[in-house]
């Protein structure tokens, strides 16, 4: 590592060789070109300076195979693991320049949608701090999730995020690490069960590696694979005369990796978003295998050595992958491959909701990949004789039904997962029991001892030291020992939440960082905010599960009542909102729309003024993320019980001293756990009585004619009232909540005002509210992804 002095001498070298090559001296830089030359100081810092790869001890290399990474912005980060954020900070201010100023020129790297790809972002970091030996393996997505920006009517429009195009130094294209990927052609029969595939065209991978740097730990890439093809025209066509038909290949080969798929929770079935996910896979198996073939190990010690995490189903295809080279380049026997392939893979499972999991045509399968297609064949055959001797006849139909890859012409690619790996696991305890109990029970009688949990965790270097300095700073004073790398320290906090020094300065704490979020809003939505109100924040992205629309329902309702009383006793609130809704997901776009119109006209009613105000936040990025977090004082976590796997802003806002709103759903249940019920607000149906009311037949019309305060907010959202006269604006979700509601909004209003009231009730006594947030602080050290990785280690990839 760099010593102070080091350090010093190095920035004002590369400093003068920056101002040298533009004809500029420091005082004439921009803050764009200071960020271009720290970044660039940075990223050279740490591939010569930062100690790489983590030795193997008593674990696996971990193989992170996600189509997602969301890594943020990576200086502000990456100076704080170099220990050299400080020192940088005061080189900048013999230049009158300010870091935080800096750090906000970068450009985040959109390579994901949210909580899944976040998630791998944390483990990465996580895995770096740890020393546990790991590289990542993703997309390099030219374009990654779109920009969102709010028109006139308060819409959604989209547009492209190039995010580096102008300038992104902090990754280096790794030239020798080429892959070369086939896709169609035809498979022929060598000789018993040897086949061998004559794809139809093929596209390069190329690598670029992003250096994920632990804090104290390790800098390990993260490898991210971009289309390209070789010559500008595929000779073989080219020469058969047919030229247009050999540059479209070209034309394919760019298109590939260029835009992520702008999903979150929902499978598409689109032939290119195959074609990425095999391509991924491809390039990654075949990198993992060079290199544990490099150290001078046989393919047999590969899962001795190597663990595969699959983060969803995304990159199943691995599986038969894997299994493919084993069987065709290497010429194992099914029996060898089989058995080394089964004790490499191991699966997350993120979600349970239906149309998130992913199911492959089987046509569309064995035109793209017909030698893999035939693998998945004999991976069910091979199922099927294992479910047969485990099962009666009177059970087997069933069994069958549930644990097939191969049904109906599909391919069920979170069976294929189950079938291919030797360990899989939820994210939340309640969301692995239902995995278990729900989704898969006869594969867990099948499979006994290959179903775990692991509770999902966050970064604390990015979610507390660098997105909150001023509570890190009151944390450093108070706790002894270094709490980034060990987050259960915060209990040392804890004796202090009823000391009235301690509660100050943590409500002041708070209160400064309101404040920078109000500053925030003013300049994006030019609205004052009452920073004395609650600021009571909903920030994820948009799915009628995360029921935004119960929130503004009681947002309605709440405008209504002060309307029609305004003399009540009022606690003020300010509801800030943020996310991103897929593209084509109409619901969640109206939803977007009507928090918005409704937004307009509270924010303009005078009588509403610092009492009641609605700010939805365009854009919302990690970067967005990190400055709302610290101002949060109510975190909104209200899907429906049963709906969100696990969450992980959960765990950020509590962390930061924001008091949980939730159903018994995901991780919250944990949290609640750990704070103690007294320091949440719980609300809402549970898992077993959603199951009861659906059973009974859910009529949510029900429960609209029988509430007035919920009639009259859903009429006025009908009425134009929030969408200048337009009667039809909001019509689908209108008609949607009358006459479908899938996810229970009208049955959990009551509770959820009901609970609202408690909140406004519990922030007026400031002390024993500020305590509550304190213990909330030092209670949940166990949502740190530190702790995820440990529990990965001991559950998971132990030798
Ligand atoms: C998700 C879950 O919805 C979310 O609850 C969980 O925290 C996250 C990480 O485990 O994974 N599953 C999923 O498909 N997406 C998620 O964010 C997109």
């Amino acid at each position: 590592m760099l010593s102070s002095q080091q350090f010093q001498t190095l920035f004002d070298a590369t400093l003068n060789r920056y101002c040298e090559a533009r004809f500029l001296t420091p005082s004439q830089l921009s803050d764009t070109q200071w960020y271009q030359f720290l970044a660039t100081l940075s990223h050279q810092t740490v591939l010569q300076h930062f100690p790489a790869n983590a030795p193997l001890a008593n674990t696996r290399k971990v193989n992170y195979l996600s189509m997602e990474f969301l890594i943020g912005r990576l200086l502000g980060n990456n100076l704080l693991s170099l220990g050299l954020y400080d020192e940088t900070n005061q080189q900048l201010a013999k230049y009158g320049k300010n870091l935080v100023d800096i750090l906000e020129q970068e450009r985040d790297p959109s390579l994901g949608n949210g909580g899944l790809g976040r998630l791998a972002a944390c483990y990465l970091d996580s895995m770096a701090s740890l020393s546990q030996p790991a590289i990542g393996y993703g997309l390099h997505y030219q374009y990654g999730l779109f920009k969102q920006a709010f028109g006139d009517e308060g819409q959604q429009l989209e547009s492209g995020d190039g995010w580096e195009r102008d300038f992104y130094p902090q990754q280096y294209h790794r030239a020798d690490f080429r892959q070369t990927v086939g896709f169609g052609g035809k498979v022929s029969l060598i000789s018993g069960d040897k086949y061998a595939w004559q794809p139809e065209w093929t596209i390069f991978g190329e690598a670029f590696d992003l250096p994920v740097v632990g804090y104290k730990g390790v800098q390990q890439p993260l490898r991210l694979w971009q289309g390209y093809s070789e010559s500008a025209f595929d000779l073989a066509t080219f020469n058969d005369g047919d030229y247009l038909d050999a540059e479209s290949r070209v034309v394919d080969a760019a298109k590939l990796t260029k835009v992520l798929y702008p999903n979150d929770n929902h499978a598409e079935g689109k032939a290119l978003r195959l074609m990425q996910q095999y391509f991924h896979c491809a390039c990654s198996v075949a990198d993992i295998l060079k290199n544990h073939l490099a150290q001078g190990r046989t393919l047999e010690q590969l899962p001795e050595f190597e663990v595969i995490q699959l983060n969803d189903t995304h990159p199943a295809i691995a599986i038969p992958e894997l299994l493919r080279l084993l069987l065709d380049q290497y010429d194992l026997s099914w029996e060898q491959a089989w058995a080394i392939a089964s004790k490499t893979f191991a699966y997350t499972n993120h979600t349970l909701l239906p149309e998130a999991l992913e199911q492959w045509d089987q046509k569309l399968l064995t035109q793209l990949l017909p030698r893999h297609i035939l693998i998945i064949e004999r991976i069910n055959d091979q199922l099927r004789q294992q479910v047969e001797a485990a099962f009666d006849k009177a059970e087997f139909d069933a069994a069958w039904q549930e644990t097939a890859v191969l049904f109906d012409q599909r391919v069920r690619m979170a069976n294929l997962c189950v079938v291919g790996s030797f360990a899989v696991n939820g994210v939340a305890q309640i969301h692995s029991d239902l995995v278990v109990s729900d989704l898969f029970p006869a594969y867990a009688r099948l499979f006994e001892g290959r179903f775990h949990n692991v509770t999902n965790g966050i970064t604390p270097r990015r979610w507390i030291r660098q997105a909150n300095p001023k509570l890190s700073a009151l944390l450093d004073q108070h706790i002894q020992g270094d709490w980034t790398q060990d987050l259960s320290l915060l209990n040392q906090i804890e004796p202090l939440a009823k000391n009235p020094a301690f509660q100050t300065a943590y409500r002041a704490i708070k209160q400064q960082n309101k404040q920078a979020l109000a500053a925030e809003i003013e300049q994006t939505l030019g609205l004052k905010v009452n920073c004395e109100a609650i600021f009571d924040v909903q920030i994820k992205r948009f799915h009628e599960y995360k029921r935004q629309h119960l929130n503004l329902l009681n947002i309605i309702a709440t405008y209504q009542s002060l309307k029609a009383n305004p003399q009540q006793d009022f606690v003020p609130r300010v509801f800030i909102f943020a996310g991103k809704a897929a593209p084509g997901y109409f619901m969640a776009k109206q939803i977007i729309q009507a928090i918005n119109g409704v937004a307009n006209v509270i924010n303009q009613d005078p009588d509403m003024q610092g009492k009641l105000q609605v700010a939805f936040l365009p854009d919302y990025r990690v970067s967005l993320a990190e400055k709302i977090i610290p101002a949060a004082d109510v975190s909104e976590q209200i899907s429906l019980a049963g709906k969100e796997a696990s969450g992980t802003g959960n765990m950020k806002l509590a962390l930061n001293g924001a008091i949980t709103l939730g159903t018994l759903d995901g991780a919250n249940v944990e949290i609640a756990e750990f704070a103690g019920n007294e320091n949440v607000v719980i609300f809402g149906h549970t898992v077993d009585s959603v199951r009861e009311l659906r059973e009974q037949g859910y009529v949510s019309k029900t429960y609209y004619e029988q509430d007035a305060v919920l009639k009259q907010a859903i009429d006025t959202l009908a009425d134009g009232t929030f969408s200048n006269g337009d009667t039809e604006r909001f019509e689908a979700l209108v008609n949607d909540m009358l006459n479908h509601d899938y996810f229970c909004v009208l049955a959990d209003f009551a509770s959820y005002r009901e609970a609202q009231d408690i909140v406004a009730k519990r922030y007026q006594d400031q002390t024993a509210w500020v305590e509550s947030t304190i213990l909330n602080t030092a209670r949940l050290g166990a949502f740190s992804s530190d702790r995820s990785i440990r529990d990965y280690q001991t559950r998971i990839w132990k030798k």
